[in-house]
């Protein structure tokens, strides 16, 4: 990683002049930089994001800036982010080929990644807040999971490449510190930037006065910290995914760290139980049902999908130091057993960050807009509540949750409880 004395940030007016003697782009979106047109569209919470559009095609030019975009200058964030993202997005392609965008250009000093512009794709969680469906996504999703889980770690990655790749992500340690605190700490305690809707404090209470469940979110974040098992996304929540009707990418993996094997999913699917549990907020009658329905049939096909590729590549890919075949079936044993204790435990984990970040995207900094949209906070607050409920039954009991329809089973419980 070298310096960024030359950093400036890009602006819509500076891109063309300042972009437009790189091949890679002028080649995909044509040679007149003058006639581009950009617009900044970053609504995220730490970076700009340009579309840039020329005459035969257009991009997308992701850019880290020196501070947290949603606090401000008075949270500074390095710049080297952008290194992390660029070299977890080429390990994700190599993993799960066509599942992230197809990156044209890095520049490490500007901290900036051009890349293909998904078009006509939409933030998943719009999609989901909008009652929209798409075909294949948990599927692809559960792929991707079980594929960078599987192909990132010791199972199967040569381990001396593994373990430089993971002293190297290492140092993404002020983005490990942001999910350290935002996630695992600050929801449990009156921390400075949290905030939550008015008339949530009696479950608010409930959860902060519950000394088991914020001793097993600790052991959760024990884990987070030590089990380097492989390169984990990081951030994957429906609004790191965008879909059409038919197609589904993952991006931003900006959080990039090496992690259990359960994170990206646990935290995945919870993004899924919020957009559940929210619905009542954004419809009702018959499209309500079918749409609750339709989004807990995701989470039962992403685990589906998870755990049959997850065995798959157990079978056909095993090949790191981990459960070796000269132990198994190289002496004519089984490993099928070794292989459930290993999905087991990532379950186990799944279910246990599951928890936590729901608990995190109500009480904590970053909420999401599947809550945040409702504006009736009558209508919003009970339904939080059953959010931050099944959280706490997630952390505490995860383990006992015994597959995905036990799973979805209890969701369709808690979404006719009133905690309040
Ligand atoms: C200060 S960053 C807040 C959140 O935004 C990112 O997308 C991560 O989820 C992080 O926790
Ligand atoms: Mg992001």
């Amino acid at each position: 990683m070298s310096g960024t004395k030359g950093y400036q940030p890009l602006t819509s007016a500076t891109l063309s002049t300042r972009l437009g003697s790189i091949a890679a782009l002028v080649e995909r979106i044509g040679h007149n930089p003058s006639d581009w047109k950009v617009w900044e569209v970053g609504d995220g919470n730490l970076n700009l994001v340009f579309i840039v559009e020329g005459q035969t095609g257009a991009a997308v030019v992701k850019q880290a800036l020196p501070y947290v975009r949603l606090v401000g200058e008075s949270w500074p964030l390095p710049l080297k982010r952008a290194f992390f993202e660029h070299a977890a997005l080429v390990r994700q392609e190599r993993r799960d080929p066509g599942l992230v965008p197809e990156i044209w250009h890095f520049d490490e000093e500007q901290a900036l990644i051009v890349m293909e512009f998904l078009t006509p794709h939409v933030i998943l969680r719009r999609k989901l807040i909008d009652g929209e469906r798409v075909d294949g996504m948990a599927r692809a999703l559960g792929l991707f999971c079980a594929r960078t889980a599987f192909r990132g770690s010791d199972l199967a990655m040569d381990t001396a490449e593994k373990k430089a790749d993971a002293a190297m992500f290492a140092g993404n340690v002020e983005l490990m510190s942001i999910t350290e605190g935002l996630v695992f700490t600050d929801p449990y305690f009156d921390a400075e930037m949290n905030r939550h809707t008015d008339g949530l404090d009696p479950v608010v209470a409930k959860l902060r006065g519950d000394v088991a469940m914020k001793a097993a979110v600790q052991g959760a974040l024990m884990s987070f910290t030590a089990n380097a098992e492989t390169l984990c996304h990081g951030d994957l929540h429906t609004g790191s995914v965008m879909c059409t009707e038919t197609e589904t990418r993952v991006i931003d993996p900006e959080f990039g760290f090496y992690g259990p094997m359960g994170f990206d999913l646990g935290m995945l699917v919870a993004n899924f139980l919020m957009a559940y549990f929210s619905q009542p907020g954004h419809r009702s009658g018959n499209e309500l049902t079918a749409h609750q329905n339709w989004i807990l049939r995701v989470i039962e096909e992403l685990f589906f999908t998870f755990h049959t590729e997850f065995a798959r590549l157990w079978n056909e890919e095993r090949n790191g130091i981990l459960f070796p075949r000269s132990l198994f079936e190289d002496q004519g044993q089984s490993s099928d057993a070794a292989l459930e204790t290993v999905r087991t435990r990532i379950w186990d984990d799944a279910m246990r960050f599951c928890g936590i970040e729901m608990h995190r995207r109500v009480l904590s900094l970053a909420h999401n807009a599947d809550f945040e949209f409702i504006t009736d906070l009558a209508v919003r607050v009970p339904l939080e509540a059953r959010n931050l409920m099944m959280g706490r039954e997630l952390v505490l009991t995860g383990p006992d949750i015994r597959g995905p329809r036990a799973l979805t089973d209890l969701a369709r419980r808690f979404n006719e409880e009133d905690f309040l």
